[in-house]
């Protein structure tokens, strides 16, 4: 049995993913540890809590993070709905967070379950803040997972960047240089076959299950704003497609293993993931500039490439149950 430790900024693309490790049969998650990021940490907490409730779990939930490291919370209310999950009113969840900070659980469980899979599916403050604290837990963690990054291409909130790297780009830097076995799953996996048709929704909604009902209805603000975003039509769910490839890596079809610097200074800039894909960090030319990942000597596996159709059919199987 694996075991997954799951850190999200609950939103509803987030909630399809939790469903998704909840429902692996060889997987045991040890817990949910909530960021402020796409939504408020009250928001993510409960959101986090209607997901397991909605996977029939009772993981428990760990309240993190309320802000990034140094900066102001941007969130992304405009993109999932008011309360992350597409204003669908659901209910107050039945159970609450555990007492023990996010930071705490994080460090607490590398410990107690060496060699586990943690998901980062928001934000990396909690990441760093743990990383912070407790430094050899990057050699404990067996994989780290990492929804975060656009490392080929344009990205979701600026062209140079994805959201959870862009909000919290210090902690990014963090992370990426702690040694952690990141393997970053960057945005654009998530665009072009890998988004859900109409025929493809129509074929979820009609397993008639609670899980795929829900699936669809908290995403249905996300699949409007997607378009307005991207004028891409259909449903792209950005955090499945990491939890995909951490539940089975053969979904991620072509990787390489590079330095990968976090800009932190730039306005127009700020959060891009850069990945030195030729690996010349070390020529002379660029020593000077990447010598903070090159004292960290610490490099990411970097998926370029997506098995679209393995990850619907692993969605599909998840929503049917
Ligand atoms: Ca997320």
């Amino acid at each position: 049995m694996r075991t997954f430790l799951i850190d999200t900024d609950t939103a509803s693309d987030d909630a399809v993913a939790i469903l998704m490790a909840l429902a692996a049969p060889d997987v045991r998650v040890l817990a949910l540890t909530t960021v402020a990021g796409n939504v408020g940490l009250e928001q993510a907490t409960r959101n986090a809590l209607t997901a397991a409730e909605i996977a029939g779990s009772d993981v428990p939930v760990f309240k993190g993070a309320g802000a990034p490291l140094t900066r102001a919370l941007e969130d992304a209310h405009w993109f999932h709905g008011r309360d992350g999950f597409g204003d669908q009113n659901y209910p107050q969840p039945r159970r609450a967070a555990e007492r023990q900070h996010a930071v705490d659980a994080i460090i607490r469980l590398a410990h107690a379950e060496p060699g586990l899979t943690l998901v980062t599916l928001g934000p990396l403050t909690n990441v760093a803040l743990a990383l912070a604290r407790d430094p050899d837990i990057a050699r404990k963690i067996g994989r780290c997972v990492v929804m975060g990054g656009a490392p080929c291409c344009e990205g979701n909130v600026t062209p140079a960047a994805e959201y959870n790297i862009w909000v919290d780009p210090e902690a990014a830097r963090v992370t990426f240089r702690s040694g952690l076995p990141i393997e970053m799953v960057g945005w654009h996996v998530s665009r072009g076959a890998s988004v859900l048709d109409e025929a493809e929704i129509a074929d979820i909604l009609a397993l008639g299950t609670a899980k795929a009902r829900f699936a669809i209805e908290c995403n249905s603000r996300a699949k409007q704003a997607y378009f307005v975003q991207t004028g891409e039509t259909g449903l792209s769910l950005a955090d499945p497609t990491a939890m995909a490839v951490a539940l089975d890596r053969a979904v991620g079809l072509s990787w390489s293993r590079h330095y990968v610097e976090i800009e932190c200074a730039s306005e127009l800039t700020r959060g891009m993931t850069i990945v030195d894909r030729l690996d010349v960090a070390a020529d002379d030319n660029n020593r000077e500039a990447w010598r903070g990942a090159l004292k960290a000597g610490a490099k990411a596996d970097v998926l370029w490439t997506f098995d679209s159709a393995a990850f619907k059919a692993m969605l599909r199987r998840v929503l049917a149950g």
